[in-house]
C-alpha cells in the first residue's frame, strides 16, 4: 500500500508537468440525428362517425367543397428510435401534400391528447371519401373504433379529437410538394415529453383551414408506395451522458490504465456533455481543472473507485 502511494505521487508530479505546459483545446460534442417514419397515421372525417382510412395511402386536413372536415392523426416511435435521457435539440415534421383544389392555406400541428388507432380501413379512389371503418380505427367519434360491438367503441373526449388547441407549428401549404413544419419550441417540447414519457406520445393532429369550404390538402400516409413521400420526423438530439468518474479510459475499472487517458483529456481538452469529460471531471464540478480534478483523481486512484 505504501508502495503503491510512492508510485502514484510520483506520476502526479508527472501529470502536473504535463498539464501544466500544454494548452487545452476544444472537441465536437456528440450530437447526433436520426430521421423516422411514422408509426400510424389515419384521417378522421366530420361527416359520418364510422369513416376512416387506416392503411389508405393518403391522410387529410382541411374542409370539402361539401363543408365537412378531415383531420389527419400522425404519430411517430420516438422513444423505439431515441435512447432514453437524450435531450431533444430541434425536430422537423415533412408531409408530401399530393392532391389539392386550394390554394395557400395554412395547415398548424397539434399534440393530441388521447390514444388513437389505425385499422384496416382502406378508402377507394382519390380516398377523399373514406372508407367505414374497422376494428381498432380512429373516426370523428371514435378512438378505437369496435367492429364487433360499436356503440362501446371507446371515444374521444370531444368529438373530431382531443389536442391541444394551441398549435406546436403551423405553415402555409400550397401546390404539390413536400412541406416541413419546425422545428420550434413546441415541437422539441412535445418530442421530448413522448421521449422522457412514452405512454403519453398519441402524435400530432394535422389541422387544415376549416373556416371556408374547398381547402382540403391530400398528404401521402405510411402506408404510401412512395416511400420517400412517406411522413417523416427528423430529430437533431444529443444523447444522454453515462461515465464512471475518473474511468476515463471506460474500461469499467479505476486503476492506472486510465492516467494517460486523463492527463490526454486535461491536455487537450474535452466537451462538457462527453463521456470523457464527465469522467475526467472527477470532483463533478463541471469543470476540467489541473489542480482539483488531479487531486480527486489521485485519491480515486488510492482507492481503486471514486467516491
Ligand atoms: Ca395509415
Ligand atoms: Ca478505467
Ligand atoms: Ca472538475
Amino acid at each position: 500500500m505504501h508502495t503503491n502511494k510512492i508510485i502514484v505521487q510520483k506520476w502526479v508530479w508527472v501529470l502536473g508537468f504535463w498539464v501544466l505546459t500544454v494548452l487545452g483545446c476544444v472537441r465536437p460534442t456528440l450530437a447526433d440525428v436520426m430521421i423516422i417514419v411514422a408509426d400510424k397515421d389515419n384521417t378522421i372525417y366530420s361527416e359520418f362517425d364510422l369513416l376512416s382510412n387506416g392503411t389508405g395511402d393518403h391522410v387529410f386536413a382541411g374542409k370539402t367543397a361539401g363543408g365537412n372536415s378531415r383531420r389527419a392523426l400522425v404519430a411517430f416511435d420516438v422513444a423505439g428510435a431515441i435512447p432514453a435521457g437524450s435531450k431533444i435539440d430541434s425536430v422537423r415534421f415533412q408531409l408530401y401534400m399530393s392532391r389539392t383544389q386550394a390554394g395557400n392555406q395554412n395547415v398548424t400541428l397539434h399534440r393530441l391528447l388521447a390514444d388513437w388507432g389505425e385499422g384496416t380501413s382502406n378508402a377507394g379512389g382519390g380516398e377523399g371519401s373514406g372508407a367505414i371503418a374497422t376494428d381498432g380505427d380512429a373516426t370523428w367519434r371514435y378512438t378505437f373504433f369496435d367492429a364487433a360491438d360499436p356503440p362501446s367503441s371507446p371515444e374521444w373526449a370531444s368529438t373530431g379529437g382531443d389536442f391541444v388547441a394551441t398549435s406546436s407549428a403551423d405553415r402555409s401549404v400550397g401546390g404539390i410538394g413536400f412541406y416541413a413544419w419546425g422545428s420550434t419550441a413546441q415541437m422539441v417540447a412535445d418530442v421530448q415529453g413522448w421521449l422522457d414519457t412514452p405512454a403519453t406520445n398519441y402524435g400530432w393532429l394535422v389541422r387544415g383551414n376549416e373556416g371556408p369550404n374547398v381547402t382540403a390538402k391530400r398528404f401521402d400516409s405510411r402506408q404510401n408506395g412512395n416511400t420517400s413521400r412517406r411522413p417523416m420526423l427528423t430529430i437533431n438530439f444529443t444523447p444522454a451522458v453515462v461515465c464512471t468518474k475518473g474511468d476515463v479510459n471506460q474500461d469499467t475499472r479505476v486503476d492506472g490504465g486510465d492516467i494517460g487517458p486523463f492527463v490526454d483529456t486535461l491536455v487537450n481538452g474535452a466537451m462538457p456533455g462527453t463521456a470523457e469529460f464527465c469522467a475526467a471531471d472527477v470532483n463533478d464540478d463541471q469543470v476540467l481543472d489541473v489542480s482539483a480534478d488531479m487531486a480527486a483523481f489521485v485519491n480515486c486512484l488510492l482507492a481503486g473507485t471514486c467516491p
